[in-house]
């Protein structure tokens, strides 16, 4: 152990530490602006670049975040050198940062903002030269800005290191150097997934969603249109920190009165199609099993991590479930049976928003082959926060409304749908169901928790009637080609693989409320889908009443004709 000091307070931490951290042990914070840990998912954002950290130690001044600690060494975080330093610092960052802060997305929500206000910044004495180089609104899913970059170099991080995209570098020299792509190519040109993990760990407005709010809007005004919505299981249990909920208080019943309030016609939920979805891809997997035939089975229901199998392993793309999402066989649903058959309109005459943790989503919803013909299954997705958005912009009251339920019947869920939202639901709703199916036994304890959790990679073999079924959940897409890589050279044991793009699943989606670097928040959203999931009195795809009428009435059954019209798609290298 390495014995210091830190404004005068003994502290005692193993080698290697850095002052930052050895300060964080005693609860004396030091504002920092590059530096990232995240140790559940173990990130760690290192590059020391921002100064922001700087405090008094020995003879001079040193960045926390990049010093490591030495035996008897003298902290002091708040000299008057120390906060001159760190003033000039974010004062230098301002003078070359566009100053629209009131315009801009990320106001309230900015790391560099909270620092000049808790700095007492009130002038910015230096004037700098303004970047040049134009936004990239290239893609369906992601704004990129340089002018607001500070260059801490996270999001370079992020998709390098935890999702291994490498979309995002370091280019040029001197005040020219961004974070770009490889020859500065827009991103809808590159291999960029659409995950938007970049976007959750950037502290500025350099990396923000497009912005659909204005479709909405628009949408809701046009009367010959019937415009309906339907709300992701992980948006109910992150929106309300929007408002100064906890993250994974569950607001099911006061977003569904919010969301009529803005004007929708009917409020569904993609909780409906979760379900759905269960008995296409359970009967998909036991067609599969029983034929010894394209195995493992992976879950296709995140967006970004199709987007990265079919960039990664075009060998492969036999092995993704032909599944649609949820958010697509919502849209189809809602377009060519609760349309003409219940409210007697015609497709093309609904309008679809989606509402959903993921930016991702927004370029799903675009992919020309998810619909009937020149009729998008949906038509736009907004997220988390865009939601926050209009219920602000609206002046409504969330915290005092009145709960209110979902419609009928593209609203009616079981537990195995709210899992979805959390690394591993996907997997233990559809175990639930084909377990069931085989035996032709009740399953008494649906509660597979050996898949819970934030672990990147969860595997459990379950006993199904004598035949042990190999699984797997991975979140983060570098774990996805950790195991990718496995089943590339045949060396997989698994029969089924979920995967889901962003580290610990939708709950920490690129659209959430921003988490700031704290998983806790992560793992509080996922314990409020798995308190949803077991207060349900029905917890199993296949029992929804509403999936089993909708099968008798329009699509015959999972896996046939009319689910593969509506509900299974393909895959392009
Ligand atoms: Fe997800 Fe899914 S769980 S992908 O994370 O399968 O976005 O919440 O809506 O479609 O249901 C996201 C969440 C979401 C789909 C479902
Ligand atoms: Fe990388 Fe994901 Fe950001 Fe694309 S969205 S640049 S893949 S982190």
């Amino acid at each position: 152990l390495v014995n210091l000091t830190i404004n005068g307070k003994s502290v005692s931490v193993p080698k290697g530490t850095t002052i930052l951290e050895a300060a964080k042990n005693i609860n004396v914070k030091i504002p920092n602006l590059c530096h990232l840990h995240m140790s559940d998912i173990n990130m760690v954002n290192q590059c020391a670049s921002c100064r922001v950290c700087m405090v008094s130690a020995g003879r001079g001044l040193v960045p926390a975040c990049g010093t490591l600690v030495k035996e008897n060494m003298n902290v002091q975080t708040n000299t008057k050198e120390a906060l001159n330093a760190r003033k000039n610092v974010v004062e230098l960052l301002l003078s070359d940062h566009p100053q629209d802060c009131l315009a801009c997305e990320k106001n309230g929500n900015c790391e560099l903002q909270s620092i000049a206000a808790d700095l007492g910044i009130r002038k910015i004495r230096f004037k700098g030269e303004q970047s040049t180089t134009p936004t990239d609104n290239s893609s369906k899913s992601i704004v990129k800005n340089h002018d607001k970059c500070i260059l801490c170099r996270r999001c370079e991080t992020m998709c390098n290191e935890i999702q291994t995209v490498g979309v995002l570098s370091g280019i040029n020299r001197g005040f020219n150097t961004e974070v770009g792509t490889f020859f500065n190519a827009n991103l809808s040109d590159t291999e960029c997934t659409y995950c938007g993990q970049c976007i959750s760990v950037c502290p500025t407005g350099a990396l923000t969603e497009v912005n659909n709010i204005p479709l909405v809007w628009d949408a809701l005004s046009q009367n010959e249109k019937t415009v309906v919505v339907q709300v992701a299981p992980a948006v109910r249990v992150a929106i309300g920190e929007e408002f100064g909920l906890e993250p994974g208080d569950i607001s099911t019943g006061k977003m569904v009165a919010a969301l009529r309030s803005i004007g929708f016609k009917h409020v569904f939920d993609t909780n409906f199609a979760a379900d759905l979805t269960i008995l296409e891809e359970a009967s998909e997997f036991l067609h599969r099993l029983k034929e010894n035939h394209n195995l493992p089975i992976l879950t296709s229901c995140c967006p970004a991590w199709i987007n990265f199998v079919e960039n990664n392993y075009p060998q492969l793309l036999n092995l993704p479930s032909s599944c649609k999402s949820p958010q697509e066989m919502f849209g189809a649903i809602a377009k060519n049976y609760f349309g003409p058959n219940v409210m007697n309109v015609d497709p093309k005459d609904m309008y679809v928003v989606s509402v959903m943790p993921c930016v991702a989503k927004k370029y799903e919803c675009s992919r020309s082959e998810l619909g009937q013909g020149e009729v998008l299954d949906v038509d736009v997705a907004i997220t988390t926060r865009e939601l926050a958005k209009m219920i602000k912009e609206s002046g409504i009251d969330l915290l005092n409304l009145e709960e209110e339920c979902f419609d009928s019947p593209l609203g009616e869920s079981t537990g195995s749908a709210d899992i979805f939202g959390a690394t591993g639901g996907v997997l233990e709703a559809a175990l639930r169901t084909a377990y069931e199916w085989v035996t032709n036994k009740e399953l008494t304890d649906v509660n597979f928790t050996q898949v819970r959790g934030l672990e990147g990679i969860k595997e459990a073999s379950i006993d199904v009637d004598g035949t042990i079924v190999n699984v797997c959940a991975v979140s983060s897409l570098g774990n996805a080609r950790k195991v990718m890589d496995d089943v590339a050279k045949g060396n997989s044991k698994y029969h089924i693989i979920e995967i889901m793009a962003c580290p610990g699943g939708c709950v920490a989606g690129g659209g959430q409320p921003y988490h700031h670097g704290d998983y806790d928040v992560v793992k509080k959203r996922a314990k409020g889908l798995y308190n949803i999931d077991s207060s349900k009195k029905l917890r199993k795809s296949h029992e929804n009443p509403s999936i089993i009428t909708l099968y008798d009435t329009f699509l015959g059954k999972p896996y046939g004709d009319s689910a593969h019209k509506y509900l299974h798609t393909h895959y392009f290298d």
